[in-house]
């Protein structure tokens, strides 16, 4: 049986991960800050699953669950990068730095420091890496300065790995996806569940086991096919043209 270890899966894309991995026969080691939603959807899974609850900035937390993995979970097959936010939609001249900051520290600095964590096992097991960037990471857009700027990270990083990696039989994918419908756009406002509904109503938005089903299939794929990089959208959206200032 392989085993994946899916981050920020207390919601969202990444339970929905963890739900659909399970469903087909893959044991989930789940990780996430909210430990009781953890539970709640370990238990949901039944013993396929384990919870580790841990911040995810938070390093040595990281380090000290991944220590602390029981036996049966250890061997870690597929990493799926999901953990990552983000705040505000200000421009940047408006925004509070510690939005950037905790932005940074999740989608960039979190995100490498548990793929260096788990890379040693992921060569010994010819494993895979799904990391989650967005579709903001390539078009910029009013407001989404570092949100876009981490998920562009996340791109390259993801095409770098892979060349890094060469060789070793692991297996590197990144996902771009456009509008999920989630508990993104509550957490970028700060809990403003009428600018949510706004966003998403009536535009029929991707769902969180639309990009799901996507990883699973990326990860059940043939060992010697690697899907570099997806990009995902609704039919409802697509592509806007540049603004101009005029004087
Ligand atoms: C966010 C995608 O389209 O909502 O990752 O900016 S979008």
């Amino acid at each position: 049986m392989k085993t994946a270890i899916v981050t920020g899966a207390t919601s969202g894309i990444g339970e929905a991960t963890a739900r659909a991995l399970a469903g087909a026969g893959w044991q989930v080691v789940v990780t996430g800050r909210r430990a009781d939603r953890l539970e709640a959807l370990a238990s949901d899974i039944g013993q396929a699953a384990h919870a580790a609850a841990f911040d995810i900035r938070d390093e040595a937390a990281m380090r000290a669950a991944i220590a602390k993995l029981p036996e049966a979970f250890k061997g870690i097959d597929l990493l799926v990068n999901n953990a990552g936010l983000a705040l505000g939609t200000a421009p940047a001249q408006q925004v509070d730095l510690n939005q950037w900051r905790t932005m940074i520290d999740t989608n960039v600095s979190a995100l490498v420091a548990i793929t260096h964590e788990l890379l040693p096992t992921l060569i010994e097991r010819k494993g895979a890496i799904v990391n989650m960037a967005s579709v903001a990471g390539t078009y910029p857009y009013s407001g989404g300065n570092v949100y876009g700027g981490t998920k562009a990270f996340v791109q390259q990083f993801s095409l770098g790995l892979r060349s890094d990696l060469h060789g070793t039989g692991v297996r590197v994918s990144v996902i771009d996806p456009g509008m999920v419908e989630t508990e993104f756009t509550l957490i970028r406002t700060g809990g403003d569940q009428a600018a949510s509904d706004t966003l998403y109503g009536g535009a029929t938005p991707m769902t969180a086991d639309d990009i799901a089903q996507t990883i699973l299939w990326i990860a059940t794929l043939p060992p010697h096919l690697n899907i570099n990089r997806l990009e995902l959208m609704p039919v409802s959206q697509s592509f806007a043209g540049f603004q101009v200032a005029r004087a």
